[in-house]
């Protein structure tokens, strides 16, 4: 039998793949990019994602003849973001793995943020021990009634202890603190399609002019302009990963009785409950539904941890 010379020859090298677009994948060695592909027995392997590579991910691999990679092993992940696959797929989908922060964004117009995705997003990370931070966009848009909702909730959540900041592209002092949050990490931006996370990355490193909706067609709903996942680097220092659009973020792995594990004002309360496997949506004698009614727990959270408690039930 034959071997084609790059199995007997290539030695392996290590990389981080940037960017996936289906079956090929760029391999970021530090000097070059390798486009490489993942044989077959990553994709038979039974995993439960439905892709076995992510953004983001460390790997070993081999270097054809014709110059393209083989992909030999991927490295365990420090840590990942799932979500639930879509499209009635069964397992999850890894987002983006190997991160110093996982940012959410959302725009206060065009579309409208919505708490319950920022929500799902943060108890991912918590469950998942992702640094969190969360990105208001498109502040210029704001009408009148806008601003106290944005106020509140840029208050909700830092009293929650997560990093929240208001951004618009016209605004240059609200660029220069996005920097500041982005600086020396990698991060990732995860939202909807149509709340600016490539043009922000457009916006705060001159060295990129990514596709972005253009204006006449952007409706409220968003349109999927950024189709694949990559990683670039920062020039100002760091990394960034711009992903695609998402209309849902399905939680992944969390049982009903731990959902309030992964909600900060929840730990104190959950203490008083009764029943040592409360899902304080019912329960007689629950401490969080006490909280709640005291005013400590804000409507949106508990709104959310029940919305959460039933897909998951
Ligand atoms: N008014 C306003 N428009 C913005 C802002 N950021 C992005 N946009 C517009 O929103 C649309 C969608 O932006 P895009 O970056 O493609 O969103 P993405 O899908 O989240 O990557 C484009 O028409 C942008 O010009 C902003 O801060 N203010
Ligand atoms: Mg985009
Ligand atoms: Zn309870």
């Amino acid at each position: 039998m034959q071997y084609p010379a790059s199995c007997l020859f290539s030695p392996m090298q290590k990389g981080r793949i940037i960017q996936s677009t289906g079956s090929w994948y760029h391999v970021d060695t530090g000097d070059e990019i390798i486009e490489s592909r993942l044989p077959g027995k990553f994709r038979l392997s039974g995993k439960k994602e439905t892709n076995p590579i992510a953004v983001g991910d460390f790997v070993d691999f081999t270097v054809n003849d014709d110059g393209s990679g083989n992909i030999q092993k991927i490295h365990e992940r420090e840590n990942y973001i799932p979500r639930k696959a879509t499209h009635g797929k069964r397992g999850r989908h890894i987002l983006v793995s190997n991160l110093d922060q996982a940012c959410v964004v959302q725009s206060v117009r065009k579309p409208q943020f919505k708490e319950g995705f920022i929500d799902r997003f943060l108890v991912t990370c918590e469950a998942y021990e992702v640094r969190a931070c969360i990105i208001i966009n498109k502040t210029d848009l704001a009408k009148k009634q806008d601003t106290a909702v944005v106020e509140d909730l840029v208050a909700l959540y830092e009293d929650l202890g997560y990093s929240i900041i208001t951004t618009s592209i016209h605004n240059q002092q609200s660029l220069e603190e996005l920097k500041e949050l982005l600086k020396t990490r990698t991060s990732a931006f995860i939202g909807p399609s149509g709340v600016g996370k490539t043009s922000l990355i457009n916006t705060i490193d001159p060295e990129y002019n990514f596709r972005v909706a253009d204006v006449s067609t952007s409706s409220n709903k968003g349109k999927h302009t950024t189709t694949f996942a990559r990683l670039v680097p920062l020039s100002f220092g760091g990394y960034l990963v711009d992903t695609p659009g998402i209309r849902e973020f399905g939680l992944v792995n969390i049982e009903p009785w731990e959902l309030s594990l992964f909600f900060p004002e929840m730990s104190e309360p959950r203490e008083h409950c009764k029943f040592s496997n409360c899902t304080h949506d019912h329960e007689p004698g629950c401490g969080v539904i006490e909280a709640f009614e005291n005013g400590e727990i804000a409507l949106s959270r508990y709104k959310s941890y029940l919305g959460m408690l039933d897909s998951l039930k």
